[in-house]
């Protein structure tokens, strides 16, 4: 059974959903850069306008009260809030916006999980060196306390930096996401390092100048797929997904979670492949220094995005040249026996979910956890009858029921990606992952719920009612 104040939520994240690329004073983020130049994204589309939740907020409440969410999470974006990344200029139309947006949640009973870091860098910031320059964590932090100091009356779950290692490998080592970096083997483990930083300051700045008066929580989202050995008996195989863990999940969440520096596994590997180059073998991966606060300790629960499961076997590696790849030394597969969503990467697998809880609930000292991000694609023909993606939610709740009360695990939130279709990434609007579907091509860009909709609304409200007392009522179709 999930816990009396289980939070039901669906999230969405500011680039992907809100248009307004440039109005009322917004200023340019590396996404709009990224989607400009063209060549980077399917078709060359872009989130100028997307689903324009900039103009029209209200039809995304009555989306979201027509779940019966208890909790919706978004982003804010930085480059709305301070044109030019640093709060010397504040834009005040854009926090109008944003209070706005609380406010009416909070009216409707819907607390917000506010990220304040989804991919979107100012241009401003990126122009001095992005992530990978080390004064991008101080604005970061500048930018943080002004969103506590501004909205933190009323938000009470915070997340710092969405996924630092997908904004680290694909923005920087595999180039398919903003700001579209190539360099192998290096840019990502300092993006990562600042991302860090960046996030431990402003923990540290909410500890001690908000807390008291706001009594919110402040975590980071971690990706992570669950990785298991190809063969469970076979020594290598059994090393490859361990590492694969660390260099996913433990990157973030050791220096985070337990001994605040990156995991062993991690460190060595990345220093044998250094000094096979011919290089030294502490560079690449930084060490934390004792000029910054400390990165241990910096989360007040566990923030968790799962998609995914793969099978990981050795080798698989992959030329002369310096690499992350190279630096992991596995090659994942996939089980014949799962099923592909709609794309590729995204085998439905969700047992691999409880395995990936239990794991944090044992590794990472059995936090609160809140599964910030988990969903379903969708592409080709428009299905709203979209039968497969009804039965993904029904087996993947059942899977954090079998958790919470077979594993003991300290689940206390699930939040489904995403409220409804969005601008995709690299994938544009090719990949739908809405509860609701969006009109891309109308004016109106009107939402209309996906059966899976109906059926997640149907899902919390008879959990909903069956924790206030109405037992029995649970198995009739599940
Ligand atoms: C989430 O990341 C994002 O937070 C969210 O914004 C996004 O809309 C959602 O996923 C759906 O994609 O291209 O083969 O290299 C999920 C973690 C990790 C999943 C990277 C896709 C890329 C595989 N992502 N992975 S590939």
């Amino acid at each position: 059974m999930f816990p009396r104040d289980f939070a039901w939520g669906a999230a969405t994240s500011a680039y992907q959903i809100e248009g307004g690329w440039q109005a009322d004073g917004k200023g340019p983020s590396i996404w709009d850069t990224f989607c400009h130049e063209k060549g980077g994204v399917f078709g060359n589309q872009n989130g100028d306008v997307t689903c324009n939740s900039y103009e029209l907020w209200e039809k995304d409440l009555e989306c979201i009260q027509q779940l019966g969410l208890t909790h919706y999470r978004l982003s804010l974006s930085w480059a709305r809030l301070l044109p030019d990344g640093t709060i010397r200029n504040v834009n005040q139309k854009g926090v109008q916006y944003y209070n706005r947006v609380i406010d009416d949640l909070l009216a409707c009973d819907v607390s917000p999980m506010v990220t304040l870091y989804h991919f979107d860098l100012p241009q401003a910031i990126q122009n001095l060196g992005g992530w990978k320059s080390p004064d991008v964590a101080t604005l970061f932090d500048s930018y943080s306390k002004f969103c506590f100091q501004t909205f933190g009356d009323r938000v009470k779950l915070w997340i710092t930096i969405n996924e630092p290692h997908v904004c680290a490998r694909l923005g920087h080592e595999v180039g398919i996401h903003a700001p579209g970096l190539k360099e192998k083997g290096t840019a990502a483990y300092l993006v990562g390092h600042n991302m860090l930083r960046a996030h431990a300051m402003a923990w540290h700045s909410y500890n001690s100048e908000y807390r008291t008066t706001q009594k919110g929580a402040v975590s980071l989202a971690l990706n992570s797929d669950w990785f298991e050995p190809l063969d469970p008996l076979r020594h290598e195989d059994v090393a490859s997904a361990e590492r694969d863990l660390a260099f996913t999940l433990g990157w973030f969440a050791w220096p985070v979670f337990i001994t605040g520096d990156y995991p062993e596994l991690m460190r060595s590997a990345i220093e044998t492949q250094s000094k096979m180059m011919g290089y030294s073998g502490n560079w690449r991966l930084p060490r934390f220094s004792k000029e910054d606060p400390p990165i241990l300790g910096t989360a007040d629960f566990f923030a968790l995005n799962y998609y995914t499961s793969r099978k990981v076997k050795s080798g698989g590696c992959c030329g002369p040249m310096l690499s992350m790849k190279r630096d992991l030394d596995a090659e994942e597969v996939l089980d014949p026996s799962w099923p592909i969503s709609g794309v590729s990467w995204l085998a439905v697998v969700p047992h691999g979910l409880r395995k990936l809880l239990k794991y944090i609930k044992d590794v990472f000292n059995n936090p609160t956890i809140y599964i910030t991000e988990n969903g379903f694609a969708q592409v080709g023909p428009l299905q709203i009858e979209d039968v497969e993606r009804c039965k993904f939610y029904r087996s993947t709740i059942s899977e954090v029921v079998k958790a919470i009360e077979e594993d003991g695990v300290n689940v206390r939130g699930y939040f489904a990606w995403s409220l409804m279709d969005n601008f995709e990434w690299a994938d544009g609007f090719s990949v739908r992952f809405g509860l609701f579907h969006v009109e891309f091509s109308g004016a109106e860009l009107s939402r209309t719920i996906y059966r899976s909709g109906r059926e997640y609304s149907k899902i919390i409200s008879k959990y909903k009612s069956a924790q206030s007392g109405c037992q029995g009522f649970l198995d009739d179709d599940y």
